[in-house]
């Protein structure tokens, strides 16, 4: 299959390695000339931009979290003047505030050349016709993969989330080649067809772009036999663009990374030290050239390994394999990422409602559903229900508004939670990825 830049795609490692130190060392200095955070950090770690004289060398450098964006919410990561700002994204917080994602024209270059070049991975061409059922809107999905596919010449069809019949009837009618969605929505959308009468195998669909949720190859059988389509796996995150920091290619053998934008490392969650090429490890990424807001040593939280050895694609960059988890406890509802933690401080402000919750996650059909339970004070299950009911209305407004994710709210009595020695229980996951 074509692959979008050759040349940069299939750059040997040796000019790989020396972009990356290049784009390292300028980018380092950067963060630390533009932004107070890393400045601080750096200071504190006792590192300097001048001590980055290898690629080895990033470990010197502090990690930050997402904890730490949200600390200079909304714009203290940034290390341009406001009107080179060009698009602002966001993406959920660990507590209230959203972490917010500024770009630069130059970002968004970056950004769409790494979503066209995983539309090539996933064999899409100019000549192609793409379905972006991503949302468009804050989340970064849906306006990425649209300048991906637009970068790349294909013609889009940004049909955005939703709407699962209308979609189908775009894929047939406009006779789309390529659709980006999450794999639990490619499985509705197979699900919706096979009610329809409508064999999607028959089109010419080939392509399904998957991402921004964890999902097995189990799953991705199932998209492929139904869709009648090789499924592809696209990774990415706010923080760092968007999706497109890298994807499968039709080896289906792991997501290549964009090497030249993105220097990644696998560490030990607990002790920080880098594991041995192909054990699993956290994912560390520093955005080598994203200058709106930089990225130096970001603690992902999530959970992957090295794929070893060359791909038979003919692609050079690193490979890293399917995610099978997060080091926190961030759960994914329909593509929506929630912390217990946000949940938490929204239930806290709530008048009458007690810090005894469990958030319980399920999957019906290929939707996800999810329930708080939570105690709320006696005096409400002794006054009328229309107060009990204004208050669960207040509840989901709330969860809605701040963690924008539809929940179905329980209001339990004080102490009819289980109660634990150790660590509170907050999350009761029933999905099974399958
Ligand atoms: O989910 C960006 C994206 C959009 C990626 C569309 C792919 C497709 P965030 O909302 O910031 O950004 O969420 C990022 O989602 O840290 C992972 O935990 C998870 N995630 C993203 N892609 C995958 C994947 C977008 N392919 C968080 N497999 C990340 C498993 C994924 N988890």
């Amino acid at each position: 299959m074509p692959i979008f830049n050759p040349a940069v795609e299939t750059m040997s490692r040796e000019d790989l390695n020396a972009l990356q130190l290049a784009r390292l060392q300028d980018i380092v200095r950067f963060a630390f000339e533009r932004v107070p955070f890393y400045r601080e950090r750096m200071q504190a770690a006792g590192v300097s931009p001048d001590d980055i004289k290898s690629l080895d060398d990033v470990r010197r450098l502090p990690f930050m979290e997402k904890p730490d964006f949200r600390a200079q919410y909304p714009f203290g990561m940034l290390a341009v003047p406001r009107d080179e700002v060009v698009r602002i994204h966001a993406s959920s917080g660990t507590t209230g505030k959203a972490t917010v994602a500024a770009y630069t024209a130059g970002d968004l270059e970056m950004w769409a050349e790494c979503a066209a070049r995983a539309l090539g991975c996933a064999g899409m061409t100019r000549s192609d016709t793409i379905q972006v059922a991503y949302g468009y809107g804050l989340f970064t999905g849906g306006l990425g993969m649209h300048d991906g596919a637009t970068r790349m010449g294909a013609a889009v069809v940004p049909a955005s989330t939703g709407g699962t019949e209308k979609q189908i009837g775009l894929l047939v009618d406009f006779g789309v080649n390529g659709i980006c969605c999450t794999p639990s929505y490619a499985l509705q959308i197979a699900e919706v067809a096979e009610q329809m009468g409508v064999d999607l195998r028959k089109q010419p669909l080939r392509s399904a772009i998957c991402g921004a949720e964890p999902w097995t190859e189990a799953m991705r059988a199932n998209i492929e036999s139904r869709l009648g389509v090789q499924a592809f796996d696209i990774y990415g995150l706010t923080e760092a663009c968007g999706p497109g920091v890298g994807c499968s290619c039709e080896a289906h053998d792991g997501i290549h990374l964009c090497e030249d934008f993105f220097l990644v490392e696998l560490i030990d969650p607990d002790t920080g030290e880098p594991v041995p090429d192909g054990e699993r490890g956290e994912l560390i990424v520093t955005a080598l050239s994203k200058r709106g807001m930089p990225l130096v040593r970001y603690r992902t939280h999530d959970l992957t390994r090295v794929v070893p050895g060359p791909c038979s694609c003919g692609r050079t960059h690193k490979r890293i394999a399917r995610f099978t988890g997060r080091t926190d406890d961030m759960l994914i509802i329909r593509g929506i990422n929630v912390f217990p933690s946000q949940v938490e401080d929204v239930l806290v402000r709530i008048d009458g409602v007690l810090p005894q919750y469990l958030l319980v996650v399920e999957r019906t059909g290929n939707l996800d559903t999810l329930e708080i339970k939570v105690e709320v004070e006696d005096r409400f299950f002794s006054d009328t229900v229309r107060a009990l009911e204004n208050l669960r209305g207040r509840i989901a407004h709330q969860i809605k508004s701040i963690v924008n994710v539809n929940a179905k709210i329980t209001l339990v009595e004080p102490g009819s939670l289980a109660r634990t020695l150790g660590k509170a229980k907050r999350v009761d996951d029933r999905r099974k990825l399958v």
